[in-house]
């Protein structure tokens, strides 16, 4: 037995307790340090898990290739498992929690063998912010464990900052036991999709993770703890826990508003979160691009805070075009996941804004060659990288207060009906917009486009809680503070399409004049019109200086589309209809008045 580095007893009886249970040949106590970093790196070279990258071009960068069956989160094999079934709510997966340890008490046990297990206390959040929360992974995955170092404050320093106080269990385990003699795969998990869990105890505050090594999946500090168990901790403890980015804006005149943004994914999230702007003059500054925590400050103000200390991102698509921060983000200490391997030892994918190699080795370990028709990259490769090396980080970004809301901007793929930017009229009307959030998708396979999935604040798949709690959490802020003092809330849309099934908006960084007109409204100035959906700019509000932007285009950007929105309040009614008696009534009351209003 390996003396423990903290006196927490609880830890230390909960590491002996999963040793004499998962079985493993040996246990490390994670430093955090570069040393242990570079040394685990290179276990995973010798072993075959990671290729290194040409030091000359990527120096310091790792690829990966996970296993087929291991390539993103897995949904439906995600559960909370809370005592009652209600409280889990009608948009998550549920089991009894008894009954789901009793299967994963077979499933844990022995499953190490062979194996080191490593045990990572880890902070989200910097160690002296009020919110900040201290977990512990165990884990049989080195791949975890670099990963974590980069998206979490992990090591020594967390477990002082933890002291004998009390942490968020998370188990994890690939599920891939050795026998003696048996030589390791290069990615182990189980493949069988049946038998992997992703399991919350929000009463106990405990996450058990087996069969995946992949993402959110294995990176409990994620998804897990800093969305689905913190979610039912900010409710219980007077805060919110939410999927957005966080991003500075400065304006000609140098002052800055802080924007938090929520968006369901593949809507380039991460894009808006380091954008640059168009607009002379103005400054995009990082804060978060995944999660942000928000509190009350004592001003009466919200404050959000990015709970992680990396970027794990999706690289196809990732180019100078649609984010050039990124690029040069990932330079070098980056960990590179289901990418393409170039012959000089770089990395490519899909829509990089560079043209293939002639051949390259995809991320399945096959040979590429531009006319193969497979992609080299998997549609959800990904890179881990430091927050600190993005060019546009905030000077703030670790600041353990964190910073003051201006405003919250929902969205998501709307190819019509939704304009380009609308103001909620006041807070009700702002969550109201908010639960409607959602995205539309093409699936040309069907012949059937534009299935409309509602994504609530973006918060579907993370939501550790009822969904209809949760949007009465979101209402009763108002009744915490001064209502002059919270965020205004807008609703944007980059996705419109004409007829002709163009894009309207040309978006990336021409985005910055649909920031600036909020800004705008944020100081009370800019010029708007009220109507039946919420306060529209007027055509002339944008400051469309050096686009090219067609009258007609602006126009359909900012029209009320009075049918399409009817449709809108009916589909919306009947997504609210699965909430039942946990529906706020404050939200039936908007979407009764918005029905008034259209008439
Ligand atoms: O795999 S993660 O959950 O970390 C990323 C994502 O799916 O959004
Ligand atoms: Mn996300």
């Amino acid at each position: 037995m390996v003396t423990a580095p903290t006196t927490n007893r609880r830890l230390i009886k909960w590491v002996e307790e999963m040793t004499r249970l998962c079985k493993p040949e040996r246990v490390h106590w994670c430093d955090g340090s570069q040393e242990e970093y570079d040394r685990l790196c290179q276990l995973m070279v010798d072993g075959g898990t990671f290729t290194p990258l040409n030091p000359a071009k990527r120096p310091k960068c790792f690829l990966a290739r996970s296993h087929a069956s291991d390539v993103a989160r897995v949904e439906d094999r995600t559960y909370i498992c809370s005592r009652s079934k209600d409280d889990a709510g009608p948009t998550n997966n549920w089991t009894d929690p008894d009954e789901i340890k009793r299967i994963l008490m077979a499933s844990y046990d022995g499953c190490m063998r062979g194996r080191t297990m490593y045990v990572i206390p880890f902070s989200m959040g910097p160690y002296s912010s009020p919110i900040a929360k201290i977990g512990v992974e165990i884990t049989d995955s080195p791949y975890v464990v670099v990963n974590m170092r980069i998206m979490t404050r992990m090591g020594q320093g967390a477990l002082d900052a933890l002291g004998d106080r009390d942490f968020v269990p998370c188990l994890h385990s690939v599920g891939a036991p050795l026998a003696p003699g048996q030589k390791d795969a290069p990615w182990p998990c189980e493949p069988d999709p049946a038998k992997k869990y992703i399991v919350h105890f929000p009463e106990e505050r405990m996450i058990w993770s087996y069969g995946s090594g992949y993402g959110g999946n294995a990176l409990l500090g994620k998804k897990c703890l800093s969305l689905r168990i913190a979610s039912v901790i900010a409710r219980a403890e007077g805060w919110m826990a939410e999927h957005m980015v966080i991003l500075a804006l400065t304006s000609p005149a140098g002052k800055t508003y802080y924007v938090c943004a929520a968006f369901p994914s593949a809507c380039g999230k991460t894009n808006l979160a380091m954008m640059q702007p168009s607009l002379p003059g103005w400054k995009v500054r990082c804060i978060g691009d995944d999660i942000a925590w928000i509190r009350l400050g004592e001003d009466g103000r919200l404050y959000a805070m990015n709970p992680e200390t990396g970027f794990f991102g999706v690289a196809p698509g990732t180019s100078n075009e649609s984010n050039p921060n990124a690029l040069k983000t990932i330079e070098r200490n980056t960990i590179f996941t289901n990418v393409g391997l170039t012959p000089d030892g770089d990395v490519w994918w899909e829509d990089m804004g560079v043209p293939p190699p002639l051949r390259q080795i995809d991320w399945e370990g096959k040979e590429w060659t531009p006319d193969c028709g497979r992609k080299a990259a998997h549609p959800n490769a990904r890179f881990t990288t430091p927050a600190a090396q993005c060019p546009v980080i905030d000077p703030d970004w670790e600041n353990p207060a964190g910073v003051p809301i201006s405003a919250f901007l929902f969205g998501g793929r709307r190819p019509s009906v939704i304009p380009l930017v609308n103001e909620a009229f006041n807070w009700e009307h702002g969550v109201f917009m908010g639960s409607a959030a959602g995205s539309e998708t093409t699936t040309a396979a069907l012949g059937k486009a534009g299935v409309l999935r509602r994504d609530p604040f973006a918060m579907l798949p993370f939501c550790g809680y009822h969904m209809g709690d949760y949007l009465t959490h979101w209402l009763s802020m108002a009744g915490r503070t001064d209502r002059a003092k919270l965020p205004k809330v807008f609703f944007v849309n980059w996705f419109r399409k004409g007829p002709d099934g163009k894009w309207l908006w040309p978006g990336y960084g021409e985005n910055a004049r649909v920031l600036k007109w909020i800004c705008e409204r944020v100081d009370g100035a800019g010029k708007f019109r009220q109507t039946p959906i919420g306060n529209l700019p007027t055509p002339d509000a944008l400051d469309l200086s050096g686009l090219k932007m067609n009258a007609a285009d602006l126009e359909q950007l900012l029209a009320v589309d009075t049918e399409g929105w009817k449709r809108e309040a009916a589909d919306i009614e009947d997504y609210y209809a699965l909430f039942g008696s946990r529906l706020p009534q404050a939200l039936r009351a908007e979407l009764e008045g918005l029905r008034r209003r259209l008439g």
